[in-house]
C-alpha cells in the first residue's frame, strides 16, 4: 500500500513552526508518515556524521499530556504497522509497532554481525563492543551525545525554556526522550505541574536518611532515600497481582515519573540536612562559649564588653545558611528551578544553570556504568526504584559520576598549594605530580568520546556568558590548554580531552553550591530522566533478561591458542 508523503517540520521552542529546516542537516527532506492514529506526527529525517539515520517526530497533538501521548503512541504504532509491509501478520497480533519492529529486526537481520568480539574487549571492559539496545540517546565519539537525534545545541534551540532564549527545561527533554517528539511550552509546563503533583514523599523516607550519620557520603544518603521510596512501587504491586507482560510499561511509567518527580525533594533533604547539622554544631559551639565563660575566646569577648557577639555570629550563620532548615517546594517553579530553590539557591542565573545542568546530565546512551546498571537490574523485572538505586551506586564511583566531586577537590587543593594566580609551569607541575602519584586527572578522558565533550563546551559557554572573570573558571580554562598535551604525552590515554565533569563544579561553586561531596547527587537527579525514560521503553519493548556469557582466563587462553 503506498504511504502518503508529508513535508516534515519542526515545532520550535516557543510554539514557532520551522518548516523544512533541521539544524546541521541542511536541505528539505520528505519522509513517509502514517495517515492513521491520533498522534501522527511529521517525521524529520536527519543524517549524521556516522552515516546513520535518525528519525525525529514532531509534536502534532499538543492537547495531550505525556501519559496520554505514550498510551496513544503504542497503539498508534500498531495501526501504522497495519498500514505497511506485513499487514496480515500485524493485524492478528496485539503488540505495538515498536515491538513488531524489534521482532522483524531480529527475524530479518538477527544474524548480521555488528563487529568482532576480540579477547581485548572481553578483558578490557567491553570497550567498543556493541551490545545494548538504548532508544533515548546515541553517543558519537566525535560529536558527542544526541538525545533522540538532537545534539545539545539543537536542544538548546528547540526545547522550550523558562523564558525565550533561555536554557532548555528538563521537562521538555523528558518529553523528547519518552516520545521522540519536541514538546511545546504548554506541554512542558503541563509536565512541570504533573511532576509537582507527583512529588509527595512519605515520611519514612526522611527517617531512613536520618538513620544515617550526617557525615555519610551524600550519595549513600541519596541511594538510601531512593530505596526507601521503593516501598511505594506500583510495578511491584501490579506484578504481585499477576499483571500480564504487555502491561508492564504502565506501572513502570508510574514508578519512573514518581521517581523523577520525588528525587529533587529527597536530594535537597540530603543537602539541607548537612547544612542543618553544621548550623546546629556551630550554634552549640556558641552556646558553649556563652555557658563556659572561662574559654579564652569568650574571655576576650567579655573583656571588650561585647557579650552579644556569639549571638551576632549565630545570626550571620543563620542568614548564610538560610536558617539551615528544610525548604519546602515552590510549585509555581519548573522542575530544575524548584530543585535549586529547595537547595537554597534562588538567583535567576543559578536557576538557568540548573536547567542546563539537569538537561545535559540526563542521558548518555546505554553503556555508561549508571545507565547500563539500571538497564541490567531492570531486565530482571526489578522495578524502577530498585534499578535506579543500583545505578546510583555505580554513579558514585570516582571513574564515573563522582569525578565531578574529584575535579573541584583537585582544583581546590591546587589553589591551596599554589594560590589562584598560577603560572602555566606550576599548572603543568601539578598535573604531572598527580599522574606520577598514580592518580588520574579527574574530568579528562572518556570511554567512548574522542573529542571535547559538548557538555563541557556548553558549560564553558555558560561561564563565558555569566561569570567570565571568575578566577576558578579562568583556572579551568587554563587546564584545558595544559592537560590534553600532557595526557597525550603519556602515550596511553585514548582521549586527552575534558568531559562533562571537568566544568560543572566551578559553576556550582560560583553560585554558592560549594560542597563538592554533594555534586554527584545532582548528577544522579538528572540521570533519572534518561534512565526512567529508557526503563519504560525496555518494558514496552518487552526486552529480555540481560545475561551475557563470561569465560575464565583458562578458557580464553585455550580458545585463543586454537584460533591462532
Ligand atoms: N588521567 C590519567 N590517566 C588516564 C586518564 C586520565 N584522565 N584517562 C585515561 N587514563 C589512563 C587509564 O587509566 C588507562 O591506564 P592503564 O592502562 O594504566 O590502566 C589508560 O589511560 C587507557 O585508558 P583509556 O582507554 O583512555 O580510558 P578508559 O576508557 O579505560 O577510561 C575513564 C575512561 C573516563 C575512566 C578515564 O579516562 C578516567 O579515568 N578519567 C578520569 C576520571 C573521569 O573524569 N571520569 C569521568 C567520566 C565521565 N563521567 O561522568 O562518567
Ligand atoms: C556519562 O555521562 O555517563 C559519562 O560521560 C560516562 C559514559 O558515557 O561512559
Amino acid at each position: 500500500m503506498p504511504t502518503p508523503k508529508r513535508r516534515r517540520c519542526f515545532r520550535g521552542s516557543f510554539g514557532s513552526r520551522i518548516d523544512g529546516v533541521i539544524p546541521e542537516c541542511g536541505g528539505a527532506l520528505e519522509a513517509p508518515v502514517s495517515s492513521g492514529g491520533l498522534l501522527v506526527g511529521d517525521f524529520a529525517q536527519q543524517s549524521s556524521s556516522l552515516g546513520s539515520i535518525r528519525w525525529l517526530q514532531v509534536q502534532s497533538a499538543p492537547d495531550l499530556d505525556l501519559h496520554s501521548q505514550l498510551k496513544e503512541l503504542i497503539p498508534e504504532q500498531q495501526s501504522m504497522a497495519s498500514n505497511v509491509v506485513v499487514e496480515t501478520l500485524f493485524s492478528i497480533c496485539s503488540l505495538s509497532l515498536f515491538q513488531e519492529r524489534l521482532k522483524k529486526l531480529k527475524s530479518d537481520h538477527g544474524k548480521v554481525q555488528l563487529g568482532n568480539i576480540t579477547a581485548d574487549m572481553v578483558i578490557g571492559g567491553m570497550r567498543g563492543m556493541t551490545g545494548l539496545l538504548w532508544e533515548t540517546s546515541l553517543l558519537d565519539p566525535d560529536e558527542g551525545i544526541r538525545f533522540r537525534g538532537l545534539s545539545i545545541p539543537e536542544c538548546q534551540k528547540l526545547l522550550p525554556g523558562a523564558k525565550a532564549g533561555g536554557e532548555p527545561l528538563p521537562e521538555g527533554l523528558l518529553w523528547l526522550l519518552l516520545t521522540g517528539k519536541v514538546p511545546n511550552k504548554e506541554q512542558a509546563d503541563g509536565l512541570s505541574a504533573e511532576l509537582c503533583n507527583r512529588a509527595k514523599i512519605p515520611d519514612h523516607v526522611f527517617k531512613a536518611i536520618d538513620a544515617l550519620p550526617v557525615a555519610a557520603h551524600p550519595m549513600t544518603q541519596f541511594a538510601t532515600g531512593v530505596m526507601a521510596l521503593q516501598v511505594d512501587s506500583e510495578f511491584q504491586k501490579a506484578y504481585e497481582k499477576g499483571m500480564p507482560k504487555a502491561k508492564f510499561w504502565e506501572p513502570t511509567y508510574e514508578d519512573s515519573m514518581n521517581l523523577i518527580a520525588r528525587l529533587p525533594t529527597v536530594a535537597s533533604y540530603v543537602y539541607r540536612r548537612q547544612i542543618s547539622f553544621f548550623f546546629l554544631f556551630l550554634s552549640l559551639y556558641m552556646l558553649t562559649l556563652l555557658i563556659f565563660g572561662d574559654l579564652v575566646a569568650f574571655y576576650f569577648i567579655r573583656k571588650k564588653n561585647i557579650c552579644g557577639l556569639p549571638y551576632v555570629c549565630c545570626g550571620i550563620l543563620f542568614r548564610i545558611y538560610k536558617d539551615g532548615g528544610i525548604i519546602p517546594p515552590d510549585n509555581s517553579l519548573d522542575y530544575a528551578a524548584n530543585f535549586s530553590h529547595m537547595l537554597g539557591f534562588d538567583d535567576p542565573k543559578m536557576l538557568e544553570l540548573m536547567r542546563l545542568y539537569v538537561t545535559i546530565h540526563s542521558d548518555h546512551e546505554g553503556g555508561n556504568v549508571s545507565a547500563h546498571t539500571a538497564h541490567l537490574v531492570g531486565s530482571a523485572l526489578s522495578d524502577p526504584y530498585l534499578s535506579f538505586a543500583a545505578a546510583l551506586n555505580g554513579l558514585a564511583g570516582p571513574l564515573h559520576g563522582l569525578a565531578n566531586q574529584e575535579v573541584l577537590l583537585w582544583i581546590e587543593s591546587l589553589v591551596k598549594e599554589v594560590g589562584e594566580d598560577i603560572t602555566t609551569d606550576q599548572l603543568k607541575d601539578y598535573v604531572w605530580k598527580t599522574l606520577k602519584s598514580g592518580k588520574v586527572v579527574p574530568g579528562y578522558g572518556h570511554g567512548v568520546l574522542r573529542k571535547t565533550d559538548p557538555r563541557y563546551t556548553c558549560q564553558r559557554e555558560f561561564a563565558l556568558k555569566h561569570l567570565p572573570d571568575d578566577p576558578l573558571f579562568k583556572l579551568v580554562s587554563k587546564l584545558y590548554e595544559v592537560v590534553p598535551p600532557i595526557l597525550t604525552e603519556l602515550g596511553k590515554v585514548k582521549n586527552p580531552w575534558p568531559n562533562v565533569d571537568a566544568h560543572s563544579g566551578v559553576l556550582l561553586k560560583y553560585f554558592g553550591l560549594s560542597e563538592a561531596r554533594y555534586f554527584t547527587v545532582l548528577f544522579g537527579v538528572s540521570r533519572s530522566i534518561g534512565i526512567g525514560s529508557q526503563l519504560i521503553w525496555d518494558r514496552a519493548l518487552g526486552l529480555p533478561l540481560e545475561r551475557p556469557k563470561s569465560v575464565t582466563m583458562d578458557w580464553l587462553e585455550s580458545y585463543c591458542k586454537k584460533a591462532a
